[in-house]
């Protein structure tokens, strides 16, 4: 190895180092703090702070791996920042740590700006830049005078700690190993080659340290977790469904959505893993007497069952953005009677613990429907993906203004006042669901026998009911459909018919009509401000 080509390659390999020493720490402590670790909140930072048609790109682009090919990217950004700054770092090293204080700045502020209610969510930014530093400071230590440096009393703070005869600083365990393989020929170790390997073991330290933080949450589990969870029977509990609710035909959505096939939407990077005992509610802003609740004493409240079907406003004509479940909790307008809600407070911001927000009509909670804090779905704890331990869900409001998960904080307030998440970002300020229907079978462009031909889907109306479902082939006559029975006005229905097709490519369109007496109407709507309008529409093969 000359001299001369030393100082470049093992420049970007000690950034390398630094960087993954400094995220590795990061990640067990964010793991024990239950907190995101640095990457996360970067990434949550420049979710949060993009243009709303920029994150409407990458979702449709990437789809649900938008979320990964994000962090990918900070994690290569800061790989190639890393690397730069580790040359320069050989030059000048306070360049190095100021390089590694302004990524740290930048992280705590992404982090205490998204959560200031949490002095521990910087934490573990702090300790990676201790350990970045730390590691810097250890590598630099491996490396060789610079050339020309004057042995014995090496000047200025740059060239000091490189000079040679420090054998024995905190590198020394590995340059020894490294100094005894065969071909080093003889003569002192090759400098550069401690200096490698040394970042080497750090890099891998580094990973290990990390691996080791992804891994963690899911055995920590202390014991607050939903499998801990136990739940008790609602005081108010339901009939399992009539028969002829679900009408079982193949393909057709299930009435109940299980758990695991549940849409899932959120902009949460990681899922956040709450622990039920340390869990809390805050009920304030316009109220009267604003309290905190725990989860021991929420589940000692009288608890009711009711079937809600779930739709989010991003729900495509004829897309999959909808669920329905048993949800188990406490009505929201009794925990709102506690508090005595000011008659002014018209918006209930509700936050998560990850920060996002959504904006509910006090009035629509307080009308009577069964609007819940929920605890349970479908007969188990909610899962980490849908909110545990705790969340809302009203009937009949799409679910960015009114389903948040993971929830902490219920402020009464003024839409004048305040504006919740999508409403800063463009989407209408209220959601109600608009009524919609769906054909599930046979699927778009599948294959069916001629002849007799079952098309069933669901149709929904959230809080109002759906009367009819109509459904009509090759742009002929609308034919009824059969509905299938419901619990109430809440869920979707099922609904089924027969068409006779002869071999061939045909079209299916469907038309819901709700209780008011509306109709779906053809004009396309897009998803934006406040939920996609149309029929859906779709081709098969008969054969
Ligand atoms: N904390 C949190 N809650 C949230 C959201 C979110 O981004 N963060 N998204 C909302 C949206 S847009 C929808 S449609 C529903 C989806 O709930 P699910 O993922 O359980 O189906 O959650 C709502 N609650
Ligand atoms: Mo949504």
């Amino acid at each position: 190895m000359s001299v001369s080509a030393q100082p470049r390659f093992p420049g970007p390999l000690i950034g390398l180092a630094t960087a993954s020493a400094a995220l590795g720490a990061a990640q067990p402590t964010a793991a024990l703090l239950g907190v995101s670790p640095p990457v996360t909140v970067v990434a949550d930072a420049v979710v949060d702070h993009s243009p709303f048609g920029l994150v409407a790109w990458a979702i449709a682009v990437f789809g649900a791996a938008d979320k990964a090919v994000l962090v990918g990217g900070i994690l290569l950004v800061l790989a190639a920042v890393a690397g730069a700054s580790g040359s320069l770092a050989l030059r000048r090293p306070n360049a190095g740590y100021a390089v590694l204080g302004a990524v740290a700045l930048a992280g705590l502020a992404a982090a205490w700006l998204r959560r200031t209610d949490d002095p521990g969510a910087g934490v573990p930014v702090l300790v990676a830049a201790l350990a970045g530093a730390l590691a810097l400071a250890l590598l630099r230590r491996t490396l060789p005078a610079p050339p020309g440096a004057a042995v014995p009393a090496a000047s200025g703070a740059d060239g000091s700690r490189a000079a040679p005869g420090t054998d024995s600083g905190p590198g020394a365990a590995e340059t020894g190993g490294a100094s005894e393989t065969p071909g080093t020929g003889n003569g002192p170790p090759a400098p550069a080659r401690r200096t490698v390997v040394a970042s080497a073991g750090v890099l891998a330290a580094g990973a290990l340290a990390g691996g080791t933080g992804l891994w963690l949450p899911s055995v920590l589990g202390r014991g607050g977790g939903p499998e801990a969870l136990r739940l008790p029977a609602a005081a108010g509990a339901l009939p399992a469904p009539a028969p002829g609710t679900d009408l079982g035909v193949p393909g057709l959505s299930p009435f109940f959505t299980p758990n695991r096939d549940f849409y899932r939407i959120d902009t949460a990077l990681a899922v956040p893993r709450l622990d039920s005992s340390q869990w809390r509610l805050r009920v304030h802003g316009m109220v009267d007497r604003p309290f905190e609740i725990d989860m021991a004493e929420l589940l000692d409240l009288p608890l009711v069952e009711a079937d809600i079907t779930l739709t989010c406003v991003s729900n495509p004509v004829g897309g999959d953005l909808a669920g329905n479940a048993r949800w188990l909790g406490y009505p929201l307008a009794e925990l709102l009677r506690r508090a005595g809600v000011h008659a002014d407070a018209d918006q209930i911001l509700a936050t998560s613990r990850d920060g996002w927000t959504c904006g509910t009509p006090t009035e629509v909670v307080m009308d009577g429907r069964d609007a819940l804090l929920a605890v349970g779905m479908n007969g188990a704890p909610l899962p980490y993906e849908h909110g545990f331990p705790a969340r809302t869900v009203v009937p009949g409001l799409y679910g960015y203004v009114s389903a948040t998960k993971w929830v902490t904080d219920l402020k009464l307030t003024r839409f004048s006042d305040e504006q919740a998440y999508w409403a800063d970002r463009g989407w209408a300020e209220r959601g109600p669901v608009k009524t919609m229907s769906r054909i599930d079978v046979p699927g778009d462009f599948t294959r069916t026998g001629a002849g007799e031909v079952t098309v069933a889907g669901v149709a929904w109306a959230q809080h109002t009911g759906v009367d009819a479902v109509e459904v009509r082939l090759d742009r002929g006559e609308w034919r009824p459909a059969e509905l299938a029975r419901v619990p109430g006005v809440d869920t979707w229905v099922q609904w089924v018919t027969e068409v006779v097709v002869d071999p061939g490519m045909h079209a299916l369109e469907v038309r819901a009509t709700d209780a008011t007496g509306f109709t779906q109407s053809p004009v396309e709507v897009e998803t934006v401000p406040d939920g996609a309008e149309g029929w859906h529409y779709l081709r098969f093969t008969a054969e």
